[in-house]
């Protein structure tokens, strides 16, 4: 097929591709169509030029028999789809040209695409960035995941406080999926097992469920930059199982099988937020039980498909674990071997240890997972017996190696100690001991790792610890978000940068030059008066672009300590309101971030922001030197238009709680500096960008280790500090509440008297560093400078480069090239 309706580039081929989809997909002419029919016109468009790229990718694979990259994640944010492909497609220019002469605003259409929110943050928009970077890499993969019905829930703003909405983003159709009904596999659930001889005499183990349930599979295509390599998003839906037989429970019973039907459609509906107390947990476990038990059926019927034998699948998959979500995939690879293909043990455990790698993403205690065994027992029966035997073994090995020492043992075994209703099956260990590499996500993370919550197995297996520092998508996050500033860099130094980070390093001669610099902040200008219109449009606050934009965007969380942002404004409030004419650099705060649902302090964090926003922004007295803006509903989308806008990046955790930080990346890739701890890749940051261009306070981890030990008395730093006294009376007044005394009362109460992330040790060190920040933006060229240098030496923060190490070190991958081939 040569026609230029379904694979021409140009721009008169798309045009007439356009209005033929528009017509032939969505049934519409111009006379009825919407802007979301012309939106579903041109992704179809775009999509038939993806598809032609996509098959010959897949055709190479299958030829040449690949050894592929397998990313289990029970979240993939991957963001809106349509500027993204065109980006990579590198079919901007004929594309907005096309639209153009049918009348059409590019800009326009790609604002109509409701992205996919199937995750909750930093760890689901990790999956898509090296998703994305694979491709680009031409390292064969695929992205298995949860085709959540629901994503993670809108917010909007209701008197200052969030309110949940769900997330209905298949409302108007996916143009970017294609439904794969005939690739299904059976999922178990509950029941018991087993043990019989087979006809070879061999004695075996068969789980008899009592529930059976199908999942069937979703591609989305990821478009590499460049490159023919188009690589597969493989998204599990469950289904009931019609012909799976009930009759031994409900005899005739009609309504019985439509409950049950609706109880296994149930199972993907929707996508759990984080930091959500343990309620209605067992569809999570569920949940990932499915799509991991999807994904290892998937891989072994592609393996034997095209002849491999089950006892080499590890030379034909490495499988990488995003967290402990899908660690279940231990035990599951080891009954698929054992049960479905009789493998013996010892052989089942080696190909698994051989097959699998576990990427840890917090040290916090209370997030590691754990699950009930008793909950386990029900669920997954014959799991729990493959955990009690690897356990077994493990917990030998390990009496053998550390003679009479049982507390040892006691810590490191896959199963808490304990009478059986109070035992935990203990999910990172499990990942651990099934995998033969473990990595953390940042320098200090992975250092943390060793030394605290995984000491004891690093004494045991020191080389399966490994560090790889997280990087971010240079296409999406600069090319796509920014291309104000890519045309700058673009024009300067060639658009090698784009899948070379490192050669941003070019830019720094240029820091220096007067021209330059003042064309760097004109593009830092323009995406500021964008946002400006935006968060006009969104919240009716007027901001002064010209005013320094202070931005903290993520996540509300205490460790994350948003709390701290907000005292820091409180703070200047009172020096405006004890000095009216007191000379300040006019500032723009700017926060944006979901609280979990059920975690009523990261709710009131919000309603903090928005109190202290009231109270600021309409204040005659302030003078429009303060303006403070939450922007509801934070998402990927969003967060595109947020980042090339920001002068200053607000990265505070208590030192030692943030793993890694990704956001902080995607800001000083754009020019802006940061304020932050020596936490996560902040540190790496630091070294690269140079100390002089970073913004540095606060205790080190150290310090917070040795103080949390020594007993941390939140009194005495607040008796010893009079800013600290006067922020939180403002904290607890009538100003601030509008009259509720008791209003912020359980977040002074925590600040006072137990708060493990050290706001009190950290405020003086923070508010003197916003002192400097202040002092240092009124010189604009030397302003300029660090946020080019900021910007030109993020080399190392590409996901690309993160790729590549994963590959190295841990995966033994290669890239494959991908010539296209004509349909
Ligand atoms: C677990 C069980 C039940 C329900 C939900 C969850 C759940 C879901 C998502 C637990 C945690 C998450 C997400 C964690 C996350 O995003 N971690 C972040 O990962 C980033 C990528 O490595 C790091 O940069 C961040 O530092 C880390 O906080």
């Amino acid at each position: 097929m040569t026609d230029g309706i379904r694979t021409g580039l140009s721009a008169e081929d798309f045009k007439q591709a356009f209005q033929n989809n528009l017509y032939c997909v969505q049934g519409k002419f111009p006379g009825n169509a919407t802007r979301n029919d012309y939106y579903m016109a041109l992704a179809y468009t775009l999509r038939d030029r993806i598809v032609q790229r996509w098959a010959s990718t897949v055709q190479t694979f299958v030829e040449k028999n690949v050894r592929a990259v397998a990313y289990l994640s029970a979240e993939f944010l991957v963001g809106p789809h349509l500027g993204n492909n065109l980006v990579n497609l590198r079919i901007v220019n004929n594309v907005r040209e096309a639209m153009e002469a049918s009348g059409h605003d590019l800009d326009d259409l790609i604002g109509q695409e409701e992205e996919p929110g199937l995750g909750n943050g930093g760890l689901g928009r990790l999956a898509a960035c090296f998703m994305e970077s694979l491709a680009t890499l031409q390292i064969p993969a695929i992205g298995y995941g949860i085709r959540y019905e629901y994503g993670i829930f809108d917010q909007a703003l209701r008197d200052g406080w969030q309110v949940e909405k769900t997330d209905k983003w298949l409302a108007l159709g996916n143009p970017w999926e294609i439904a794969r009904p005939e690739l299904r596999y059976p999922v178990k659930l509950g029941g018991r097992t087993e043990i019989y001889n087979d006809e070879g005499g061999q004695t075996r183990v068969r789980w008899l469920p009592d529930r059976l349930l199908i999942g069937t599979a979703f591609d989305t295509p990821i478009v590499g930059y460049g490159v023919n390599t188009i690589n597969t998003l493989r998204l599990w839906k469950s289904e009931a199982c019609e012909s799976f037989d009930f009759d031994a429970f409900n005899l005739g019973d009609y309504y019985g099988a439509v409950d049950e039907k609706i109880r296994s459609e149930n199972l993907t509906k929707v996508l759990y937020p984080n930091d959500e107390p343990e309620v209605g947990k067992r569809l999570r476990l569920e949940q990932q039980y499915f799509f991991v038990t999807c994904a290892l059926q998937d891989m072994l019927e592609i393996h034997t498909k095209t002849g491999g034998d089950v006892r080499g699948f590890h030379e034909k998959f490495t499988v990488q674990l995003n967290d402990t979500h899908p660690s279940i995939a231990v035990a599951e690879l080891m009954r698929l071997l054992l049960d479905e293909h009789a493998l013996p043990w010892d052989e089942a455990w080696d190909v698994t240890q051989q097959t699998l790698a576990y990427t840890n993403h917090t040290l916090l205690p209370e997030a590691l997972e754990t699950w009930p065994e008793t909950l386990f027992a029900e669920e997954l029966p014959r799991h729990l017996e493959i955990i009690k035997e690897i356990n077994a073994r493990f917990c030998n090995e390990l009496r053998s190696r550390y003679p009479e020492d049982e507390a040892r043992v006691g810590r490191m075994s896959l199963i808490s100690p304990g009478a059986e209703s109070e035992r935990l099956v203990r999910m990172a260990h499990l990942a651990t001991v099934g995998s033969h590499t473990v990595n953390g996500v940042a320098e200090l993370h992975s250092e943390l790792l060793k030394k605290t919550v995984m000491k004891d197995f690093y004494d045991l297996t020191p080389d399966k610890f490994t560090n790889v520092t997280n990087g971010v998508t240079p296409r999406r996050f600069v090319r796509l978000s920014n291309p104000e500033l890519s045309a700058l860099i673009t024009g300067e130094i060639g658009d090698g940068w784009i899948t070379d980070l490192p050669a941003l390093r070019k830019l720094e001669p240029l820091a220096e030059d007067e021209g330059f610099q003042h064309r760097w902040m004109e593009a830092k200008f323009e995406k500021k008066m964008q946002l400006g219109r935006i968060i006009n449009r969104t919240t009716d606050i007027a901001v002064d672009p010209y005013s320094l934009f202070d931005v903290q965007i993520k996540r509300l969380h205490e460790y994350k300590r948003q709390h701290l942002n907000a005292l820091h404004i409180l703070y200047l409030y009172n020096r405006i309101k004890a000095d009216p004419s007191i000379d300040l650099t006019p500032r723009t705060f700017i926060f944006a971030g979901k609280a979990a649902p059920g975690y009523v302090m990261a709710k009131l964090m919000i309603k903090l922001i928005t109190s202290v926003g009231d109270l600021v922004n309409d204040d005659p007295q302030v003078d429009g030197r303060l303006k403070v803006v939450f922007l509801p509903d934070y998402n990927v989308k969003h967060a595109q238009n947020i980042y090339p806008a920001a002068d200053l990046s607000e990265q505070i955790s208590t030192a030692g709680k943030e793993a890694s930080g990704t956001g902080n990346m995607k800001f000083s890739l754009n020019g802006a500096l940061t304020i932050g701890t020596l936490d996560g890749a902040n540190i790496e940051i630091r070294e690269e960008v140079g100390a002089e261009n970073f913004f540095l306070f606060g205790l080190t981890t150290e310090e917070v280790m040795s103080l949390k030990a020594e007993g941390y008395d939140p009194r005495r730093f607040w008796e010893e500090n009079d800013n600290i006294k006067a922020v939180m009376e403002l904290l607890v007044s009538d100003t601030l509440s509008k009259g509720d005394r008791d209003l912020f009362k359980p977040l002074a109460d925590s600040l006072f008297e137990h708060d493990q992330y050290m706001l009190f040790a950290d405020f003086q060190s923070y508010t003197d560093c916003q002192a400097n920040v202040e002092t240092e933006f009124k010189d604009t060229s030397s302003w300029a400078h660090k946020s080019i240098l900021n910007a030109a030496r993020m080399g190392k923060f590409s996901s690309d480069r993160s790729m590549h190490e994963y590959c190295e070190r841990i995966w033994r991958t290669k890239p494959v090239h991908v010539e296209l081939r004509s349909i």
